[in-house]
């Protein structure tokens, strides 16, 4: 796949920059700000929709996780929180501590406007540890009106309170970092964790000049007085303000994540960036020259809106971090609403996060893997199991026996012969258009197979998940769907048929394996072992609670076989 993206990132950019710009994606992002409401809260919440196992506060709005971390025995979310309301504003550092990454306790918020260089906002950042001394959070302050940008600092006020529940913002060397000239000092935001290297501790911050991303490069001896590189680590022409930028080293060889400040032979470095203008992130895989401080992204790794993205689906301004106790690197991204504001002012609550993935390099080098931590099985409850079950074109069989709208479902497809596969068209270079027009209703040869999640008994409602192969001049070619188009009854909702191509070789195995994370308004997939993923936000009228149903269906010719299907009612985590 990764010579086709090359080929077609051209046109793909085209067509995204047009399509995407003017569509907005549908998704209310908080760029549309609506300061009328940004205070109207509701004195009931409604939990019709409301998650039991992805991390959501009781109620109001939040948006990107914020420095995530792990100190002294608790794991750390911040996460950008409105306190009261549903519809972005008022954003304040909200904070919750857990064991164990599922059950969150919720702290009071750890950082909110108090001083002049904040007095605005505080926007997204990150946390470093400083070996011996303590964690220090970077995050952005809104100094005026006009949403000018600049990098504080804020310290625990106690090292002691095993939950660093209070943290103070120094006057001495605050704001540390302003924009200097030349720098867009209103897209200018999200300081990363800072990676130590040569006497020198060094951040990024997102920016852009015009229509180019940017990531700017600051360095500094003692985390106080900063100053800006010569060169931007990496930049890109045509991709707009880089939101949330993270850049992190990735071993070669194996699982195990690597501590943000590894650098060497045997690493690859990450850097990803939130688009904003069209709310996707993408990433490549490249080599840091520290020599020089530049990045510079491997010849396999297209550099912006044709290039690889963590989750094809609603995730956004994402942020990983290194968990020492297990040595992994764990991924936190935002998942946005896809219903209106009035329905989020109705619920009371907008937004969720994804549950945490822990992240490595794929062996073939030109991608990662995600995964859902393993601490998420601890909430496996009954189990039902399918094997060597023929599905012909046509058959939809239900997955009985367990709570549908509350489930974690892995699934392994196998199929005798790829000779039936329909022919790929070269133009289709856009997955989420292609799964549009062919939708798990369009009768295929390999493929459409998968399941369908949060449906109503007789399939009024349904969100399927599928796999549909495409024969191309000398490989196939793999397409994971996830498509919200028949998602629910109601009309006035974002339903898109997200989609993304899978990397894989069906030249030895004609195996394709599915997960999927369901939970009564969030249907999140992984393909291929987490190759390619696709996070879903839905909203049943019908398929709520236990009128929710799960099957596995085949739409294709070529008869496909469940070789073995687990799937676990999941109980509720204990959420703030
Ligand atoms: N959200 C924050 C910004 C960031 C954006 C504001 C990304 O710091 O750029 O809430 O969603």
């Amino acid at each position: 796949m990764g010579q086709l993206r090359c080929i077609h990132s051209l046109i793909a950019v085209l067509f995204l920059t047009v399509v995407l710009i003017i569509s907005n994606n549908g998704v209310d992002a908080f760029h549309k700000v609506h300061p009328h409401l940004q205070s109207v809260s509701r004195i009931s919440v409604s939990g019709k929709h409301r998650t039991g196992y992805h991390f959501q506060p009781p109620r109001n709005w939040i948006n990107d996780p914020n420095g995530p971390m792990h100190y002294n025995g608790y794991y750390h979310l911040f996460y950008q929180y409105n306190p009261k309301g549903s519809v972005w504003g008022n954003i304040v550092w909200a904070h919750s501590v857990s064991k164990d990454l599922i059950n969150w306790k919720a702290l009071e918020p750890a950082i909110y406007p108090s001083k002049p260089f904040d007095k605005f906002g505080c926007w997204s950042g990150s946390a470093t540890i400083i070996p011996g001394k303590g964690p220090v959070i970077l995050y952005t302050g809104i100094v005026d009106a006009n949403k000018t940008q600049v990098q504080c600092y804020a310290v625990p006020e106690d090292l002691s309170d095993p939950f660093l529940t209070k943290w103070i913002k120094p006057d001495e060397y605050n704001p540390i970092v302003v924009a200097g000239p030349g720098v867009n000092r209103t897209d200018f935001r999200d300081p990363t964790t800072a990676w130590f290297e040569d006497g020198h501790w060094k951040i990024l911050v997102g920016s852009r000049r015009k229509h180019r991303g940017i990531a700017y490069l600051y360095r500094s001896r003692d985390f106080k007085k900063w100053i800006r590189a010569k060169h931007p680590i990496h930049t890109a022409a045509g991709t707009g303000m880089w939101e949330c930028p993270d850049f992190y080293p990735v071993s070669m060889k194996g699982t195990m994540g690597l501590d943000t400040s590894v650098v060497g032979n045997h690493v690859k470095h990450v850097l990803k960036n939130s688009l904003d203008e069209t709310r996707f992130e993408y990433y490549t895989l490249g080599t840091y020259f520290t020599n020089i401080d530049r990045y510079i992204p491997d010849n396999t790794s297209v550099d912006g809106w044709g290039g690889l993205r963590y989750d094809y689906g609603n995730f956004y301004a994402s942020k990983s971090f290194f968990d020492p106790t297990m040595n992994r690197r764990i991924l936190w991204g935002w998942a946005n609403e896809s219903d209106t504001k009035e329905d989020d002012i109705h619920k009371g609550w907008a937004g969720i996060q994804a549950i945490p993935r822990t992240l490595w390099l794929d062996p073939g080098g030109r991608q990662l893997i995600q995964w859902p931590i393993e601490e998420l099985n601890s909430l496996r409850d009954k189990e039902v199991e399918m094997s060597n079950l023929k599905l012909v074109k046509g058959d939809y069989v239900e997955v009985k026996g367990i709570t549908a709208a509350q489930a974690d479902v892995e699934v392994t497809f196998s199929f005798s012969s790829l000779n039936e596969a329909e022919a790929f068209d070269l133009s289709w270079v856009n997955a989420e258009d292609l799964c549009g027009k062919k939708g798990s209703n369009i009768q295929g040869g390999v493929g459409p197979f998968g399941i369908l999640t949060l449906a109503s008994k007789n399939l009024e409602e349904f969100t399927p998940v599928f796999f549909r192969i495409f024969k191309a001049s000398n490989k196939h070619v793999v397409l994971l769907c996830s498509d919200a188009r028949s998602s629910s009854l109601k009309s006035e909702l974002y339903k898109p048929s997200f989609a993304g191509f899978v990397d894989v070789d069906l030249s030895t195995t004609k195996k394709l394996s599915l997960r999927s994370l369901i939970d009564h308004s969030v249907v999140e997939s992984f393909g291929a072992g987490g190759k390619t993923n696709i996070l879903s936000r839905v909203y049943p009228e019908l398929a709520v609670a236990d009128q929710a149903h799960l099957f596995v269906f085949n739409n294709g010719t070529v008869p496909i076989v469940v070789e073995n299907l687990r799937s676990w009612s999941m109980k509720s985590a204990v959420i703030n």
